[in-house]
């Protein structure tokens, strides 16, 4: 896919508290076209709801409420026990249906890619959602840098898995490593990042250090955190969430109001921090990103394949 993210809006027109978050240049901004839409195609207009649904979360709540289960199951344990993880010098293995395959070292993938920031809507399964300033490259771009074969259909991730930094690891309440796919269309969207910092500075630990999957239209366990291996591949790849309960998550795990997990509705959500955001707001189908993906899945039966 040639297209590469564009959008008019700026941090500008999502906050009007813009300035505690002292940007030189904000090149991309919020969830753009998808957004818009979900407001009723106005949302320049409707600045005020514009501004309620991207009003970013603060760095507190972004770094302190984590969910990471190989230090914990607790929301609050990533933020105490991440820092244990090692993460230089840190690599990315890419291989599969690659022309390219190999180790890529960090500082080599971001000497390649172009880094941009955004703001996406973030939405947990569990009904809490977050909206975070994060700074990446389109994941398509270091897939290109690899070299995608036309017979790859799919695309693997996984984090690191090391144990003796990792507390959590010993129980084995997901099969280890963190495992997740996408699709390859699903990769090359212009709207899927991989993500390399919040608000401005490098990824802490506890949100997936030095790199991390961002897949704004999805549950966010899909945006696999501590990236080391990305593998093009032909089949649907397992994925952790799916391997330990299939009937709660599947492959998919598309954000969607009418497609409830079987033991809690997902039909609205609870803001991340208190005050003005703390009442539950309906879920938006594709989590405001219709737009721009619900083309990826015209043919399907998003209740089948959910
Ligand atoms: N390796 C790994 N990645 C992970 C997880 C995890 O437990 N391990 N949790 C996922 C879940 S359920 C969510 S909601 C997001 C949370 O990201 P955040 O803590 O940066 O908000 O990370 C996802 N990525
Ligand atoms: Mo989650």
């Amino acid at each position: 896919m040639a297209r590469r993210w564009t959008n008019n809006l700026t941090l500008a027109d999502a906050t009007s508290e813009a300035a505690f978050w002292n940007r030189r240049r904000i090149m991309a901004g919020v969830a753009g076209t998808g957004l818009a839409a979900a407001l009723g195609g106005q949302a320049r207009a409707e600045g005020e709801r514009t501004e309620e649904l991207l009003e970013p979360n603060t760095w507190e709540e972004v770094t302190s409420y984590c969910n990471f289960y190989e230090f914990g199951t607790g929301k609050g344990d990533p933020s105490k026990y991440a820092d244990r993880m090692t993460i230089e010098p840190w690599s990315v293995t890419i291989d599969g249906l690659v022309e390219k395959p190999g180790e890529y070292s960090f500082d080599q993938i971001l000497g390649e890619m172009t880094l941009e920031e955004r703001i996406y809507r973030f939405r947990c399964v569990e009904a809490w959602s977050m909206v975070v300033p994060w700074q990446g490259f389109e994941l398509a771009d270091l897939l290109n840098l690899a070299e995608v074969q036309d017979g790859a259909k799919y695309v693997a991730f996984e984090t690191l898995y090391r144990p003796a930094e990792m507390p959590g690891t010993v129980y084995k309440v997901l099969d280890w490593p963190y495992r997740e796919g996408l699709r390859l269309d699903e990769a090359m969207h212009p709207l899927t990042i991989m993500a390399t910092g919040i608000f401005g500075k490098p990824l802490p630990n506890q949100n997936g250090a030095p790199l991390r999957l961002v897949v704004p239209w999805k549950y966010g366990f899909k945006s696999i955190k501590s990236v080391v291996r990305i593998t093009l591949t032909d089949a649907e790849p397992p994925t952790s969430w799916n391997m330990a309960n299939p009937r709660e998550y599947g492959f998919y795990s598309n954000v969607n109001p009418d497609v409830s997990h079987p033991r809690w509705s997902q039909a609205t959500e609870r803001r991340i921090g208190g005050g003005l955001f703390a009442r539950r707001r309906p879920t938006l189908m594709f989590n405001g990103y219709e737009d721009e993906v619900a083309a990826l899945y015209e043919d399907m039966d998003l209740s089948e394949y959910f």
